[in-house]
Parts: C-alpha cells; structure tokens; sequence
C-alpha cells in the first residue's frame, strides 16, 4: 500500500462551486447522478485532474454536456478538461446492500444509510474525496422510503422524492443521506437569537419511547455552546438519525448526525447509568462538531486532531458541568492511561498530529483523540481561561469557513496572547509519553522541586526533546492545612527547579494536581505521605491519585514478592469511603483498583515482565482482603447509597448507584452473590440489573439470572449486546476464551454487526488473563475472527488489531504466540490496506 505523507500535502487543482446529486435508491443498483461545478484554483500547482471514486460503476460522464471516456483506475478516475471553468456530470451505480464495510451508503436492517468521514464519498460518486475541498450541496433522493434525509435544509418534496439543500460549503465527508421507514421524537429549540430550530430524532418503529433523553442532551449541548462558546446553530433544522449497523460511536454530518444506536437510544429498563452519561457526551461531541469540524474543518487527514482533539475537550467540558468535574476527570485520567498510554508507548505510537499513513480510519486513535484533547487542556492552564476564551473567539473569527491546520490553530493562540508556542508544538509532532522525575529540598525556610523530564524512544523518534508540562502543584503543612494552594509551574528544561519562600516547616507537595500534563510521574514516596494525601489533599484528583499509587505499591508487592495486601491502606481508604460528606461516585471511583493494563504498564516500566495469571491473583486477592477487613461496613455503605426515588440518570443517582454497585462486588466475595441475587430479583433498572449480573458471573452463581435475563431481553438487539459482553468480560479467565467461542455459535451472533462482534472479541480482550491465556486459545480465537471480519469489514478489525499493541512486554511463550497469529493474519491473501497496515506496525 501506498504512504501518504504531510509533507506532500498539495492543494487541488479546481475549486468547487457546487454540487447537485441525484440519488435513485435500490438495494443493489442505486443510481447516483452528479453535476458539479469545477472552477481553476488559482492557488494550487498545475496538475491532472483526478476524481477519487472506488467501487463504482461508471455510467456516463460529461463535461458541458459533451460525454467522455476517463481512465478508470481502482482509486478513481483520470480526465481532460477544460483549462477554464467547466460543469463535471456523471451517472455510477452502486449496490449499497452489498456494502458490509459501512463506508458509503449502505444498508442496515432495511434502512439506507452512509459514513462517509473519512474516505468514504468516493464509493458514492467521482469526486475530488479531501477534506479542502469545501462546496455547497443540492441533493434529491428518489425511492419509496417514507423518510429521506439530507444534510442543511429540506427544500420540497413529493410522491418518491424529497430535496435537500445545505447552504454551509462542506467538505464531502460531512455528506449524508438516510433514506427508511422511520419514525420521529420531535423537539425543538430556540437559539439566542431567536431562530427556532426544528430538532429530530429518527429511529426504527419500536424505539421511540428510548429517544427522550437525547433530546435533552441535544438542548443542553445547543444551550452549552451558546453560553460557553458563543456558538449559535446555523440551519432551520437538526437531525439525528440511529442505525444499528455503525463501526463507530456517532458521525457529525452538517444539519443530519447518525448514530450508533448504543450511543443514542437510551430507557432506564435498558440502559445503565454509564450508558446514559455517555449518550448525553456523544450526543454533545457530535453537536459541538457543527463548529469544531464543520464550519471549521480540517485542511487534511494529518490534521485530524483539530477538530477531535479540540471537540473531545468541549464534550469533557460540557460533562464537567452537567455532572461533577472531579469525578469526570479521574474518570477521563483512567481511561487516558489504560487506552492512550499503551497505544504511546508501543508499536503503534504516533504523534498527536501523525506524519504519514496508509490508511487513515487507523489513527481515529486515542492519541489523536483524548491525548488531541489533553494537548488543549494543557493550552489552556497555561494561557488562563480568559486568554482561552480570547483565542477561541479569534479561531472563530479568523477560520470560520477555513480548511485549517495545527500552525492556524497555534497561531489563534499566540496573537491572542503574545505567547511564542514553538516548543508547546512539540505536544504536536513528538510522540511517546513523557516520565516526569521529582525530587525535593527544604532548607532556611526555602522549599525546592526539582524536576527531570525524558520521553522514551518511540517508532520513528530516537530522539526526543523537552516538553512544555504545566505542572501543577499545592503544598501542605504537616497538620494537612494548604500552605501554598494549586501553582502552575510552567516546566520548559529537561531538568527545571522551582522554589517557595516562607515555609518554617517542610510541605508536603501535591503534584500534578488534576493530571495537569499527560506524563508519568516517577516519585518514590512513602506510604505514610500518600496516605496523608488520601486524608488531606483539597484537589480531589491527587487525592484519588494517592490511594491508587498506595494500590499499585500493594500490588507490586503482592505480584512481585508474594506479599499479603496493605492493610494499613485499606484502613485509610475505608476513612475516605465511608464519609458520607464526599459524593458518593467520587467513594466509587476509590474504591476501583487499577486497571490490569495500568498494571502491565507499571510492572514493564520497572522491568518486571507481566505475568497476567500473577496480576489476577493478586487483584483477586486484594479485593477479598477489602472485603473480608469491610464485611461490617458493606451493608451499611448499600444501605445508604439505595435510591428509593423514581430512577433518573442524573449525577446524584447514578453516583449512589455506583457506590453501591461497588460495594456489591465485594459483598458477593463473602456471600457468593446471595445479596446479588437479591438486587437481580428486585431491580428495575439496567444499571442494577446488569451490576448484580456481573456479580453472579464473577462468583460463578449465574445460570438462573443469565437464563433470565435472555428470557428476558432476548428481541432487544443493544441489550443481548450487554449480555454478550458481560458473559465474556466477567467471566473467570480460565473459561473467557472457550465462552466466546461458544458465544460465537450461537444464531444471534450477526458478526457482522459491529457492536454484536465488539460486544464479543472486544470483551474477550478485555478479560486480560483471559485473553492472555497460557496456550494461546483467546489469541488464536481473536485472529480467526479477524480474518473472517476482514473481508467484510477492514474497518472495524483493523481497529480491534490494536489489542495486540503490548505483544511485546509478555513472557517469550506468549510473545511468540501473539506473534504467530500476527503472522497469520499478514499472510490472509487479499488481506485490506487497513489490516495489513495495522498487522505490519505490530510487527515491526
Ligand atoms: N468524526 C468521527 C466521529 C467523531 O469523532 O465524532
Ligand atoms: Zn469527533
């Protein structure tokens, strides 16, 4: 396959002025007509003219009216024209039911739909594919669909047919049409100025009593942009539009969002409290896009993090203030370290901005993403909330109708603040996650850090430079009171010292409060200092944070020498969960031990090879340490997180239920899921439903509950997800592998419906020790599935390719085996541009 570089980036040679589409719909022979209006670019090199199409059937191609033969090629197509402005037809045809990758239009459960970000309009007509490339659209379905959706504005209709014109000049990966028998959950809204906003929710007959929530969460996001961004919504109407065959979460097409049905139908019999939290973000992320993405797009692929590093830091903002700050940045931090951190320290790390690719659906990544989205975070400490708003406002001003880039993203920042920001680019272009070294100094009153900053090597990148980290840091005194309250040193060295005068006695430092900067922080501390910061710390973060480094101490102890659990840590985290006055998701978020894969990382980062047996054990005997030395103060903490009112999914129920779902975990270690059963049998909402399941799997105590909850929800296809899931996820590692495949086997594993698959494989590799079975069972079963998956869908299995991205940090057995099913998977003849990219990385 072929690399792109950014580097080579060139301007097209035309402009477009605009664009008409007819769309004849029929499963496998829909007609897509175009007439496009080409002008010269003045401002791009002379070249050919080239359209991007693939796997179309050309009918018919004109240029002012005269018809011509291109060259065809399997990427698309080669013209002469005109040296002046010239109108471009043509006629392809295309068979959107045999469409199984979900790239272009397809078709799910009878309706028509399309994804076309990234490179996904060349398999719906020729066309100059590349976000630059911004035109106004006109587009008429044709087709008997009841419903037929187009981007902007809906121009008239009649028997079979429907227009749609979309006045904002886009780029083609915002186009979108959906064309079904849908129904709608009307709401609507007015903006600040005034203009009333038709708002829709369009699902398959059945779901519309799950569409409620949304639209709340679509209000709440097109009021939230108002009042913090000053973005006003700029079309008569707003569509979304749930498919349940999607490779990812949700699409920001301009004026008609679609959806992952998971990530928008919400009831409180089906979905659990985190689905509804992270319904109302996606919901958010898609909506703010209209600015972030949409009015000011991206100038290329490479700049990808533009739009999504920026929008993911608008949807934590705006989940920040529905719901608790604190509790969403512990919980962005956790999923940062156990999906970003991996990714950036392994084959498949890359910049934040990357520099070439093969296939870009490989770098919709987490770097690009939440660390995208850290990068803006850090911006912002370091400018101040004021400067922020200021650079935002200028962003707008200056690029609204912009392709743009990183340099004009930077550039906003530093006219609007005279700052110089050439090191801070670095956050862009260098890879790897920085460690972040202290030590400490107290002499005549003068209080010193000292710091040290290295970034290990990374693909591509022996040599790393300093960082710009905004480090934020408070001081204690030794009674607990805060001496010096939360400073942003701002470190620029490799190594960079910072003093405080007037401290008689030595502070206690807290550092890197709110995870400032996206490092790993080397600190040997002793027990009795993080648990006086578990006791005293004011910034919530660092005070979660200290309980974790003392669990990841235990741990390492327990794995590393056979130590028995840190019971002086388990007493002073019973102080802090059993305070009724902190907020009770906060005492859930504490009482979480680290992830598994946090615990690769810790262990590898000290040259200890992870033995995934080892660290189960060790959790698992930790967690019946916290039970046994609780086993009075469970009950009481259940009794006091119950919710008696009606179910909502606010922060303040949903916070309770997580406690107490916590607690329920460990009560089912003493009970064998007695008071599990007993919340199975009496819940009416998923989120207890689902938790007391999970319970019962883990004690092995299921077959009644599981059998049930089947029973139960066997006709709702997003629920049977869950139940998939669980069944592998929570499920002992010795029976995760030989479960999925027997999961596999069943009628109603539709694998090629991304969600039915992910809800499977995904799990499986989220069981760790499951997955990283011994004899190679869970890595075998993975690969096979890959293979078949591949020639449906590359998209999606490239993507959960990724599991393998820490092959390298097992024992030789293991390592060997992961590397025979890569192998595997890159020999597959006729294996895609997607898969061979990600399975070569892997390797390499
Ligand atoms: N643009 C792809 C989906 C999303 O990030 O919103
Ligand atoms: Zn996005």
């Amino acid at each position: 396959p072929q690399t792109i570089y950014l580097k080579d980036y060139t301007p097209f040679g035309w402009q477009v002025a605009d664009v008409h589409l007819t769309v004849a719909l029929a499963p496998n022979a829909t007609r897509v007509k175009s007439r496009i209006h080409f002008v010269p670019n003045p401002n791009a090199p002379e070249q050919e003219f080239f359209l991007h199409g693939e796997e179309l059937n050309l009918i018919r191609a004109a240029i002012d009216g005269e018809e011509v033969a291109p060259e065809i090629t399997p990427q698309g197509l080669r013209c002469k024209v005109p040296s002046g402005p010239f109108l471009w037809e043509s006629e392809v045809e295309i068979a959107p039911a045999e469409n199984f990758a979900l790239e272009g239009l397809y078709m799910s459960n009878g309706m028509y739909c399309t994804q076309c970000e990234a490179e996904g309009f060349r398999k719906i007509t020729y066309y100059p594919d590349r976000p630059d490339v911004m035109a106004t659209f006109t587009v008429r379905i044709e087709g008997d669909e009841k419903v037929k959706l187009s981007n902007g504005n809906p121009t008239d209709s009649g028997e079979g047919w429907a227009e749609w014109h979309d006045p904002w000049p886009k780029p083609a990966y915002l186009f979108a049409l959906v064309a079904g028998d849908l129904v709608n959950h009307p709401g609507e809204f007015t903006t600040r100025s005034g203009k009333t906003v038709e708002l829709n929710i369009w699902v398959r007959p059945g779901d519309e009593d799950k569409c409620a929530f949304g639209m709340e969460a679509l209000k709440a996001s097109m009021k939230w942009d108002e009042e913090v961004y000053g973005r006003e919504y700029d079309l008569d109407i707003f569509n979304i539009v749930a498919v349940d065959d999607f490779n990812m979460g949700a699409m920001e097409n301009k004026g008609l969002n679609i959806f992952n049905s998971s990530c928008v139908l919400a009831s409180p019999e089906t979905s659990t409290d985190a689905n509804f939290e992270r319904i109302e973000a996606i919901i958010a992320h898609e909506y703010f896009h209209n600015w972030t993405g949409n009015r000011i797009t991206c100038r290329d692929w490479f700049q990808l993090c533009l739009k999504e590093g920026l929008t993911v830091f608008r949807d934590s903002q705006f989940t920040s203030d529905m719901r608790s700050a604190e509790v969403k940045r512990i919980s962005d931090v956790i999923d940062l370290r156990a999906r970003q951190f991996p990714e950036d320290q392994g084959p498949l790390s890359h910049p934040v901005r990357p520099e070439s690719f093969q296939e870009i659906n490989n770098f919709y990544t987490a770097t690009v993403y939440e660390k995208g989205a850290e990068v803006i975070g850090m911006l912002k400490r370091l400018v101040g909330d004021e400067d922020y708003a200021k650079a935002l406002d200028l962003y707008f001003e200056r690029h609204d109708g912009d392709a743009a880039t990183i340099e004009d993203w930077l550039k906003v920042f530093e006219d609007a603040t005279g700052r110089d920001l050439a090191q801070f680019k670095r956050w862009y272009s260098q890879s790897g996650t920085p460690h972040l070294s202290v030590t400490e100094d107290h002499a005549d009153g003068v209080y010193t850090l000292t710091f040290k900053q290295h970034t290990p090597p990374t693909p591509g990148q022996s040599e790393k430079a300093p960082q710009v980290l905004p480090i934020a840091v408070g001081l204690l005194n030794p009674n607990g009171d805060e001496v010096v309250p939360t400073t942003v040193l701002e470190m620029t060295e490799a190594e960079q010292s910072f003093s405080f005068d007037g401290l008689s006695s030595k502070p206690v430092p807290s550092i890197l409060r709110g995870f400032s900067a996206p490092v790993v922080l080397e600190r040997e501390t002793a027990p009795e200092e993080k648990r006086f910061l578990l006791a005293h710390d004011t910034d919530a973060f660092n005070r979660w944070e200290a309980s974790r480094d003392l669990a990841r101490a235990c741990l390492y102890a327990m794995i590393t020498e056979g130590a028995g659990p840190d019971t002086a840590w388990i007493d002073a985290l019973e102080q802090v969960v059993r305070d009724a006055d902190l907020d009770p998701a906060f005492r859930a978020l504490m009482l979480s031990l680290p992830t598994q894969s946090e615990l690769v990382q810790m262990l590898h980062a000290r040259g200890v090879t992870p033995d995934p047996d080892a660290i189960y054990a060790a959790t698992e005997a930790l967690k019946n340490a916290m039970a046994e030395r609780w086993s009075a103060l469970l009950p009481a903490l259940r009794e006091e997180s119950a919710v008696t009112a009606a179910y909502s999914p606010d922060a303040e129920q949903s916070g309770k239920r997580a406690l107490g779902n916590a607690v329920l975990a460990l009560q089912t270690r003493l009970d064998g899921g007695k008071a599990a059963q007993a919340q199975y049998d009496a819940a009416d909402n998923m989120t207890m439903q689902l938790s007391a399941l999970s319970c019962l799997i883990s004690a092995g105590a299921e077959e009644t509950a599981l059998a049930a909850f089947e029973a139960q929800w066997k006709d709702d296809r997003l629920v049977m997800d869950k139940w998939f899931a669980l069944q592998v996820a929570a499920t002992a590692p010795e029976n995760a592998a030989t479960r999925a495949g027997a999961l596999t086997e069943r009628a109603d594993f539709d694998w090629k419906n991304p969600n039915r698959f992910r809800a499977v494989m995904g799990s499986l590799a989220m069981n760790h020790a499951g997955f990283h079975a011994k004899d190679g069972s869970g890595y075998k079963l993975l690969a096979d599935w890959l293979i078949r998956l591949d020639e449906k869908n590359p998209q999606t299995t490239a993507r959960m390719c990724s599991v393998f991205q820490t092959w390298k940090r097992y024992d030789t057995q293991r390592q060997a085996l992961m590397q025979a099913e890569l192998e595997r998977i890159a020999a597959k003849p006729g294996l895609s541009r997607d898969v061979t990219e990600m399975v070569t990385r892997l390797l390499s």
